[in-house]
């Protein structure tokens, strides 16, 4: 499995994590490829900052369609050929960001906010995702920078929270649980764990 998600809510150490499994990853011979969500192409880095900065006045299904849509230009452009040059992916947040997020957060609905990414993404759906599960407050405390998402602050973190767990009841071969409120070495160790037992 070579296209592996890192999930979890703000601040629960995605971006950390995924550069220390990508150094392990390399360190053992293999060619790692890095993107975030949103972003991770000049278009998408563009959707990035309609969406966290744009004002209040965003409805849902607006955020819900330009995630999709920036992921849509970062498949095609960016992880489909690294896939297919052999490379592992490590992604910061992926399509189930927004089951999660618009969801279950926003209250759109899984199988609603599903669709469109099926559409827009095709069979480039991540193969293993890493759900790094920490208490939303700890998560927000550890946070350096607020966006427009994260100002909305504990509540909406808490939904998506229980949105992740969900997730994760109904698709248990796909999404891996990690206790990311231990010591971030243990949690780096456990992630190589659960890589290596998929691939
Ligand atoms: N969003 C995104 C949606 O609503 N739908 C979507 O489809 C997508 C893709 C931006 C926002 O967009 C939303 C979610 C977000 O609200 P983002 O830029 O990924 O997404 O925002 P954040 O998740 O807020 O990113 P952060 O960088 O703040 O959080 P990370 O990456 O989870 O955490 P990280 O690695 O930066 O770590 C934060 C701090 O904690 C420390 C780190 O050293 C760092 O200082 N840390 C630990 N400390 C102690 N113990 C550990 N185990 C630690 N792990 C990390």
């Amino acid at each position: 499995m070579r296209y592996i998600a890192f999930e979890g809510v703000d601040g629960a150490g995605k971006t950390t994590v995924a550069g220390r499994v990508a150094d392990a990853l390399r360190h053992d011979g293999f060619d790692v490829v890095m993107v975030r969500e949103p972003g991770g192409t000049p278009i998408g880095e563009a959707v990035r900052q309609i969406l966290l900065e744009a004002g209040e006045s965003m409805v849902p299904r607006t955020e819900a369609l330009l995630f999709a849509a920036a992921r849509t230009q970062l498949a095609a452009e960016v992880i489909e050929p690294a896939l297919a040059h052999g490379s592992f992916v490590l992604s910061d947040r992926t399509v189930y960001s927004s089951l999660a997020y618009q969801g279950g957060g926003r209250n759109l609905g899984v199988e609603s906010v599903r669709e469109p990414n099926v559409w827009g993404l095709g069979k480039v759906w991540p193969e293993l995702v890493i759900w790094l599960d920490v208490d939303p407050e700890t998560g927000l405390s550890r946070e350096d920078g607020a966006d427009r998402i994260s100002n909305e602050g504990p509540a909406l973190m808490q939904a998506v929270a229980g949105a992740y767990r969900a997730l994760s009841e109904s698709e248990p071969e796909r999404i891996h649980r990690i206790d990311a409120g231990q010591d971030l070495d243990r949690v780096v160790a456990d992630c190589l764990a659960v890589i290596e037992a998929a691939s």
